[in-house]
């Protein structure tokens, strides 16, 4: 699949965009989704150009993981009592929407409704005020 530069993960990446941004690594982006499915879902990015998990390269995507797992750490670690999804969508037949690909990390309890996306924008000082409770979470993991 061609990658769309215009897309709105590549334009926060540019910094043209604002996000409530939890760690930037050199390889990666954590942010909080706009529309969250609960409280503290995150998203991690690569910085590497790739619409899909087919289309990202083995060391991009091994760097991406990595820091998938430390972002899910700090989720358990930072929304005692939810476990935490993890979730990557691939096309639009699979309920993608933004074709920069991107994991989900959204702390979830019990009973929570698998419908996907939250469906309506968080307020702004809710998702800083996650993106704190994240990145407190982040500074205590090595
Ligand atoms: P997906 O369906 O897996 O492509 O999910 C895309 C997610 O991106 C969705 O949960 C909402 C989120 N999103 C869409 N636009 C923006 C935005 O401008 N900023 C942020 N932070 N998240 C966004």
């Amino acid at each position: 699949m061609s990658y769309d530069p215009a897309n709105i993960f590549a334009r926060i990446l540019r910094g043209e965009l604002p996000a409530h941004v939890v760690e930037e690594t050199e390889h990666t982006l954590t942010f909080m989704d706009i529309m969250p499915k609960a409280d503290g879902h995150a998203l991690v990015i690569p910085k590497e150009d790739a619409p899909n998990i087919f289309d990202i390269s083995d060391d991009a995507l091994q760097k991406l993981i990595t820091q998938v797992k430390r972002v899910a750490k700090a989720s358990l670690q930072a929304y005692p009592g939810n476990g935490v999804r993890v979730i990557q969508l691939n096309g639009s037949e699979a309920g993608q929407s933004v074709f920069h690909l991107h994991f989900h990390i959204i702390p979830s309890a019990d009973g929570m409704n698998f419908g996907f996306h939250g469906g309506a924008s968080a307020d702004d000082s809710s998702l800083a005020d996650h993106a704190r409770r994240l990145k407190e979470a982040l500074a205590t993991l090595e």
